[in-house]
C-alpha cells in the first residue's frame, strides 16, 4: 500500500490576477496528481505571519507579507505519491528570470523588479512544512 502524500499548493495573488488559476491546476492534474481540497481565500495577517514564520526579519519579509494580503489566493491540497518534491519541481526556481523553461515560474513568472519576487506559487518544502501548513490552510 503506497503511503498518501500530499502538500500545499498556493496560488498567490499575482496568479489569480492574472487568471492563471486554470492554467496552473492543469499542469498538477497533468502531471497525475490529484486536487484533494481547493479553495478561494483572503488571508488574514496572522495566518500568513505563520505561514511564513521562517522568514521573519528577512529584507523581502514584509513586502511578502503585504503581497500575499494585496489579494485572492487559491489554496490547494495536492495528492501524490512523491507530490512535495513533485510540484516543487514543476514549480521551478524561486527566482522567475533563472526558473527553467517548462516550470510555472520559468513560463509565466518575470521578474517585475519589487522588493519580493511575485512567482505565482507555493509549495511546501518537506513532509514537516507540508503537514503543518496544510493544517494552517486547512
Ligand atoms: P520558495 O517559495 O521557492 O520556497 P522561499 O521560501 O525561500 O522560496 O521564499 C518565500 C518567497 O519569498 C518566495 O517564493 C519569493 C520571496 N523571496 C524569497 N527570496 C527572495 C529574495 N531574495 N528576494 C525577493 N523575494 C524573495
Ligand atoms: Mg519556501
Amino acid at each position: 500500500m503506497t503511503e498518501v502524500m500530499q502538500t500545499l499548493v498556493l496560488i498567490k495573488p499575482d496568479g489569480v490576477a492574472r487568471n492563471l488559476i486554470g492554467e496552473i491546476v492543469s499542469r498538477c492534474e497533468a502531471k497525475g496528481y490529484v486536487v484533494r481540497e481547493l479553495k478561494s481565500i483572503h488571508a488574514s495577517r496572522e495566518l500568513l505571519e505563520q505561514h511564513y514564520a521562517e522568514h521573519v526579519g528577512k529584507p523581502f519579509y514584509e513586502p511578502l507579507v503585504e503581497f500575499m494580503l494585496s489579494g485572492a489566493i487559491v489554496a490547494i491540497r495536492l495528492e501524490g505519491h512523491r507530490v512535495i518534491e513533485g510540484f516543487r519541481s514543476l514549480a521551478g526556481a524561486t527566482d522567475p528570470t533563472v526558473a527553467a523553461p517548462g516550470t510555472i515560474r520559468g513560463d509565466l513568472g518575470r521578474d517585475w523588479g519589487l522588493k519580493v519576487q511575485q512567482n505565482l506559487v507555493h509549495g511546501s518544502d518537506s513532509p514537516e512544512s507540508a503537514a503543518r501548513e496544510l493544517a494552517l490552510w486547512f
